[in-house]
């Protein structure tokens, strides 16, 4: 059983059935603030933003329910070497046990993507429309959508993000923030930036300093899906961030650098291109 540890309410938010009502007693600090994905946990203490219609369904057609899929985004993964709850297509830690699968989002309800996912000052916004969040930049901005709360678990965060894009010129970028300002673009924000420009594709992770140990590939005309996974540590300092990506399910390339993390919330931008987000698997190692 995937949530025999922990259970699956627990990891997934979807109140404590034992305590339905956990949320509304006064008695709690921050009773009844916002409750954006109306599931009767706050979201002071909410571990999932996602609502019922993202859990029952089934993105991959694997008959796993979202909710329940330790992989939402593979169908039928079958090696887990070390273990743990997350299958090794889905692990960001294969070889170290703990993961947990914490959210997953697939954007059914528009309201609430609306409600999370808020534009940068100055940019565009990402629209939604049932199970998918669409960035149209323009033909010189950026449109950048930034979680309006934190999403991140204890330990290590990791966001697995399936993107689909349309690269109609050579250059543009599709990006997975990690941490970035809601407010404004900063050069504090970090994440992982997939990148085109005249002779080749470039990613790797994007933070203070530029993009750090970037991963080249020859331009590939043909390339349209991307799944970016990227990694950070909670509460540290300076600490290691890890960026892989997936190219049309073909080889993974990983970077990795070490940055001073900056506060800030997850999110995504799309330069030039237009992105298309099918979802968001948020995982956790404590
Ligand atoms: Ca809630
Ligand atoms: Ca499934
Ligand atoms: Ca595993
Ligand atoms: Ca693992």
């Amino acid at each position: 059983m995937l949530c025999a540890l922990t259970g699956c309410d627990a990891v997934f938010g979807l109140g404590d059935p034992a305590h339905p009502d956990a949320a509304l007693d006064p008695d709690a600090p921050d009773a009844l603030l916002v409750d954006l994905d109306e599931d009767g946990t706050s979201d002071d203490i909410d571990s999932c933003l996602a609502s019922s219609e993202d859990a029952t369904g089934d993105y991959d057609i694997d008959m796993m329910l979202n909710g329940v899929d330790a992989c939402p985004f593979n169908a039928n993964p079958l090696n887990n070497t070390d273990g743990d709850d997350i299958p090794n297509a889905c692990d960001p830690f294969p070889s170290s046990p703990g993961d947990r699968s914490r959210c997953v989002m697939t954007f059914a309800r528009t309201k609430l993507a609306n409600a999370l996912w808020l534009p940068r000052t100055g940019e565009i916004a990402w629209t939604s429309s049932p199970n998918l969040l669409l960035g149209l930049p323009s033909a010189t901005g950026t449109a950048t959508v930034i979680a309006s709360t934190s999403l991140e678990g204890e330990g290590t965060t990791t966001y697995h993000a399936p993107f689909r894009f349309d690269a109609h010129s050579r250059y543009g970028s599709i990006t997975l923030w990690l941490r970035a300002d809601p407010a404004a673009p900063s050069a504090a924000d970090i994440g992982c930036r997939y990148m085109g420009d005249i002779t080749n594709e470039r990613m790797g992770v994007i933070g203070p300093m530029g993009l750090g140990d970037p991963k080249y590939q020859a331009r590939n005309a043909g390339v349209n899906t991307l799944r970016i996974t990227g990694s950070v540590v909670t509460g540290g300092t300076t600490t290691t961030v890890t960026c892989r990506f997936d190219l049309n399910g073909g080889p993974v390339l990983t970077s990795v650098t070490s940055e001073v993390l900056p506060p800030g919330h997850a999110g995504f931008s799309a330069e030039h291109w237009e992105g298309r987000l099918d979802g968001l698997h948020v995982l956790d190692h404590p």
